[in-house]
């Protein structure tokens, strides 16, 4: 029995991947005796209807000098964040004196580049100091620390309250949600806006994409819960939008109680969600199923390229490809390589099955039959940019929502 983070109810895991590694630690061959692994095992919380892993590493081990992910490896999500800032400033900045806009986890200052070139105050807070270090580089002022009551004094100290706080795909990362959602509160204007969005709870139930559950995300939110965690601290929901991004998010936006007139969507989603079960604990169990028979389906797929004497690859070293990786047992002898666009990641292994990472430049040169794609997600973005993969006959393979070849 294990106590939910948001509320202290008595949780249970609904399953087990195993034993997991971090899933950013692309690493060195002389790292793999040290390597760390943990129980990656996914609950929900029936009383504030919370999707959350039991244990999770320290952050520190997650977030740090080394951390390997950059926002702008993906040109979509570039733009996508240009689009989020741009409607961000005209709904709620650009009639005001001199606002303030903070974002946590700036990383490279994909979304707070826009702040900065039109000189509006900007704080991003993010605790992995060499993707702050690339923010630096293009104008965008970054605090190197984790958000958390003590970050939001030293921010008081500063600066004045923020107008706008921002977030893409890292609140479901934050494991103390409560001192977190505290601090958020503490820093935001009475008139001013919390907007985030994150990888949808509905979206993973209805893709079977459970490779967005890792050890960074410690949570996968739905509108039902975000709003039970956030009332707790006079805040509440005054729009929702579905975003697709990452295989399906949501965009939460959150105010102090009573601050602004409640958009429609938020009953209208709260009641699909309902309509959905995901305040219920058997749509987990056939999750759990969904899995299962994906991993079966996946590994047998891979057997038999391997017996046809066909070469697959994977593209794209995601976080999302640690947890498919790890759980159906594949390594190099299924998938001798993984092509990958990050500096950082290439000439690594991956975490934990030491699959070799290779620069995305000889993809093609590679003479693949099949490439598994990790970066579902992006496929518009790569489908785009891999023509010539398609041309000579090479054919993609997703999990995403079923194991697929195309
Ligand atoms: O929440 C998170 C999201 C936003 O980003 C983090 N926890 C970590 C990360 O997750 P991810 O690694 O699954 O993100 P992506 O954006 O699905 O994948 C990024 C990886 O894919 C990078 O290693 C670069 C690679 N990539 C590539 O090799 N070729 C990506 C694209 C678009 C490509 O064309
Ligand atoms: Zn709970």
């Amino acid at each position: 029995m294990h106590k939910c983070r948001v509320c202290s109810n008595n949780i249970e895991k609904f399953m087990s991947f195993g034993k997991m590694p971090i899933a950013n630690a692309f690493l060195k061959k002389e790292e793999f005796k040290d390597e760390y692994f943990f129980e990656l095992a996914p609950s929900f919380c029936n009383k504030c209807f919370t999707f959350q892993i039991i244990d999770q590493p320290d952050p520190n081990k997650m977030f740090h000098e080394n951390y390997t992910f950059f926002t702008r490896s993906s040109k979509f999500m570039v733009k996508h964040f240009n689009l989020f800032a741009n409607d961000i400033y005209d709904r709620f900045l650009k009639n005001l004196n001199q606002p303030m806009v903070i974002e946590i986890g700036s990383n490279d200052g994909a979304y707070l580049e826009f702040f900065s070139k039109k000189n509006i105050s900007h704080l991003g807070i993010e605790p992995s100091a060499n993707v702050a270090k690339v923010a630096k580089s293009y104008g965008v002022n970054s605090l190197v620390s984790f958000m958390n009551l003590e970050t939001s004094k030293k921010i008081l100290n500063k600066y004045r309250k923020a107008d706008a706080i921002t977030a893409a795909n890292v609140i479901c990362h934050i494991p103390n949600i409560n001192e977190f959602a505290e601090s958020i509160s503490n820093i935001l204007d009475d008139n001013g806006v919390f907007v985030f969005e994150e990888p949808y709870l509905g979206s993973m139930i209805e893709k079977n994409s459970y490779d967005q559950i890792y050890d960074e995300h410690v949570y996968i939110f739905s509108a039902l819960s975000i709003q039970s965690i956030f009332s707790n601290f006079g805040m509440e929901l005054f729009d929702l939008q579905h975003q697709s991004t990452h295989g399906g998010s949501m965009r939460y936006f959150l105010c102090k109680k009573g601050k602004k007139i409640i958009n429609k969507s938020v009953d209208n989603i709260l009641l699909k969600e309902k309509e959905q079960n995901l305040n219920k604990d058997d749509v987990f169990l056939k999750f759990k199923q969904n899995i299962e028979k994906s991993k079966i389906d996946l590994k047998n797929l891979l057997n038999q390229i391997k017996k046809n004497n066909k070469l697959v690859a994977g593209y794209a070293a995601t976080s999302k490809s640690t947890t498919i990786l790890n759980y159906c047992d594949i390594d190099e002898d299924l998938m001798p390589c993984i092509f990958d666009t990050t500096p950082t990641k290439i000439n690594k292994y991956s975490p934990g099955k030491h699959i070799p990472i290779k620069d995305h430049k000889y993809f093609q040169e590679a003479k693949l039959d099949y490439a598994f794609l990790f970066a579902w997600n992006h496929y518009e973005e790569i489908k785009k940019k891999e023509q010539k993969f398609i041309s000579k006959n090479g054919k993609w393979i997703t999990h995403v929502p079923e194991i697929k070849v195309y």
